[in-house]
């Protein structure tokens, strides 16, 4: 039996509505909208976040502000103030670090902390939960909620289950009463896709998952299926990853025959590149050490790392360092059979940058779509092409 923990989920309430709410007197009790301009249901763009009074609506978060606007035409619809918003969140980060350094920032009104060893210093667990909930009331105006429980995936549930200014506590013993009722929805990482599968074999709850044989999970889902019946059990040895620990995000891929040719090389490592980053970004993270695998036929494996004074996130960026550590590195005439990218030494990117995120991803998106239809037009090897050395004009952009 593994030592008993105490995880916090902290995840502040209707965190962009709250605040407005908070600075404006004549807001409060009202709906309010958050995001993108509504002109009168002609706007594009979407709902950031709304007040719980708007939420009555059916208005909620990435719905179409044209939408919200026809479901609460009266409803005060305030543009993303993000420095404000940036600011404030530091600031709730700031007291969360009074009680423990053992904390995850999860996003920019949210983060798990890991309280086990600092209890002691606030009295019991359940003490130091409503310590945190009144602290950052008293000292920002806002409401918090927070889930407490053995487990992340728990605890990150009941934060959710009392909103607003709410406070669930899930011990270890009740953990798999807790669990077990709950619709398989609130299941942490199950996607939509594996979601509708689950149903059709007849599991709806978390407890249908948990009474399922585990080999016929591991047979449909492979060791995504053992992972999903050990976290429906209440098996979740995940910890609370703070900044410092050596967690690495990367990918890599094995050629389907070994091979010397150069642009094939290069053009692996700028797709694995490419999904390093993103992944990077979906989950919030910029590093600073980036690592090069290489296997040459024959199995021998060799690593190759350098680390930059700034974390980076994105491809180009991050391309650039790969291909300046693959290119000292010396093959001896031998074939490559598979190379590998990754990135260590992370840092969660800072709440401003994650509430831009979307923006960057837009102008992002358009240039991927504009990067698939070269591939469509011309076939993969032009993009290839591209990347060790030439460059290519794509919708106005230099990329290359
Ligand atoms: P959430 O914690 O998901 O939402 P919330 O704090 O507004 O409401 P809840 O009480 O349900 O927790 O997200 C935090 C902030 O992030 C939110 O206030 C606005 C922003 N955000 C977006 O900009 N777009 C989105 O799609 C979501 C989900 C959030
Ligand atoms: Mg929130």
């Amino acid at each position: 039996m593994s030592k008993r923990r105490f995880i916090a989920h902290v995840d502040m309430d209707a965190f962009f509505a709250a605040i407005e709410q908070r600075d404006n007197p004549r807001f409060r009790g009202k709906p309010v909208v958050v995001g993108a301009n509504p002109k009168k249901g002609k706007g594009r763009g979407v709902v950031s976040t709304c007040s719980y009074e708007a939420r009555k609506f059916g208005i909620h978060s990435a719905m179409p502000i044209s939408i919200a606007y026809r479901k609460c035409p009266h409803a005060i619809f305030l543009p993303v103030n993000g420095k404000k918003y940036s600011k404030v969140s530091h600031q709730i980060y700031d007291i969360l670090y009074d009680f423990t350094p053992d904390i995850e920032l999860v996003s920019i009104d949210e983060a798990f902390m890991d309280i086990t060893g600092s209890y002691h210093l606030f009295g019991t667990p359940q003490k130091t939960c409503m310590l945190i909930k009144s602290r950052i009331k008293n000292k920002t105006g806002l409401t918090a909620s927070v889930g407490l429980a053995p487990i992340k995936m728990a605890a990150k549930i009941a934060s959710d289950l009392e909103k607003p200014d709410g406070f669930v506590e899930v011990t270890e013993e009740g953990l798999l009463d807790f669990l077990w009722p709950l619709e398989i929805s609130k299941m942490w990482g199950l996607g939509k896709k594996t979601e509708v599968v689950f149903r059709d074999m007849g599991m709806n709850t978390i407890g249908d998952i948990a009474k399922k044989n585990l080999k016929e999970l591991t047979d449909t889902f492979g060791k995504n299926g053992a992972h999903f019946w050990y976290l429906a059990r209440g098996i979740d040895e995940r910890e609370v990853e703070t900044e410092t620990e050596t967690k690495s995000i990367g990918n890599e891929v094995t050629f389907d025959r070994d091979t010397s040719d150069k642009e094939r090389i290069e053009g692996a490592l700028m797709a694995l590149c490419e999904k390093v980053a993103g992944r990077m970004r979906q989950e919030g993270f910029k590093g600073r050490t980036i690592t090069l695998k290489i296997r040459l036929e024959g199995f021998k494996t060799y690593t190759r790392c350098v680390t930059i004074g700034t974390a980076i996130n994105f491809e180009d960026m991050l391309y650039k360092e790969v291909k300046i550590l693959y290119n000292r590195f010396d093959t001896k005439g031998k074939k490559v059979r598979l190379v590998g990218v990754s990135v260590s030494n992370l840092s969660p990117i800072s709440s401003r940058e994650w509430l831009f995120r979307e923006t960057v991803d837009k102008k992002r998106e358009s240039i991927h779509k504009a990067v698939d239809k070269i591939k469509a037009r011309f076939g993969e090897g032009f993009i290839h092409r591209a990347t060790s050395g030439k460059i290519i004009k794509i919708g106005g952009r230099k990329h290359g």
